[in-house]
């Protein structure tokens, strides 16, 4: 079964509580909390705040998936804020085992996110280290894109090489999955779903588990 991460910053703020109630009541996995710095991408989104607030309310885990320059410098920060997953991008790392058993010392789960033009070659140095990759069929930095076709291929190269290594690591999409994309994703390996605008939030809450449950089971 597929694990269902809704995206944070695709949720109308002004409903917060009862978005995550209904989200909850649905069954998700996790909350995915893009954080980011206005420098590695061109845009801000959320913060330790959001993430103190969903606490507040919710159980359900939080993975968080770091857009910024710097992540070194912000993974105790994150940690603290009760991720459970922390997510940099493979091109911001000078170190990336480093980064990840520096996630793991925290004991959280470490994972990496890697955009639709860089290469995967270097993550079968990193198998190790890693819980999850977070594959990006987009450019990080906006909601409401189109998915690179080319990515869906790349899902597949890296679940070969998970495989081929006897590792147990998700693989996480993230950007326009939706009831178009995600058969073929899921298919490429993919296991879990970042939901965003164009997967779930276009619905009703009362549409949420329906929606969910068909991606679960895909
Ligand atoms: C994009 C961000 C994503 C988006 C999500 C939005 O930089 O990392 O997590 O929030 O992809 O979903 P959609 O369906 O609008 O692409
Ligand atoms: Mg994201």
């Amino acid at each position: 079964m597929n694990k269902i991460s809704p995206s944070v910053m695709c949720i109308d703020m002004l409903d917060l509580k009862n978005q995550l109630a209904a989200l909850d009541a649905a069954g998700v996995d996790l909350y995915h909390i893009d954080i980011m710095d206005g420098h590695y991408v061109p845009n801000f989104a959320l913060s330790t705040y959001t993430m103190q607030d969903i606490a507040r309310v919710s159980k359900t885990p939080m993975d968080v998936h770091l857009m910024v320059t710097n992540p070194d410098q912000y993974i105790e920060v994150f940690a603290k804020a009760g991720a459970e997953i922390i997510t940099p991008h493979l091109e911001t790392l000078i170190h990336p085992i480093r980064t990840l058993k520096l996630i793991r010392s925290l004991g959280k789960k470490a994972g990496i996110a890697i955009n639709p033009a860089t290469d995967i070659a270097p993550l079968k140095y990193m198998l190790d280290f890693l819980d999850m990759v977070c594959v990006m069929t987009v450019d990080p930095g906006f909601a409401g894109q189109t998915l690179i076709p080319s990515t869906i291929q790349k899902i597949a190269n890296i679940r070969k090489m998970i495989t081929d290594a006897g590792k147990d690591i998700d693989i996480m999409v993230d950007g326009q999955v939706k009831e178009e994309t995600a058969p073929s994703l899921v298919a490429a390996g993919a296991n879990v779903l970042v939901l965003g605008s164009s997967g779930l939030f276009k619905y009703e809450p009362k549409d949420y588990k329906k929606a969910i449950d068909h991606y679960k089971n895909l």
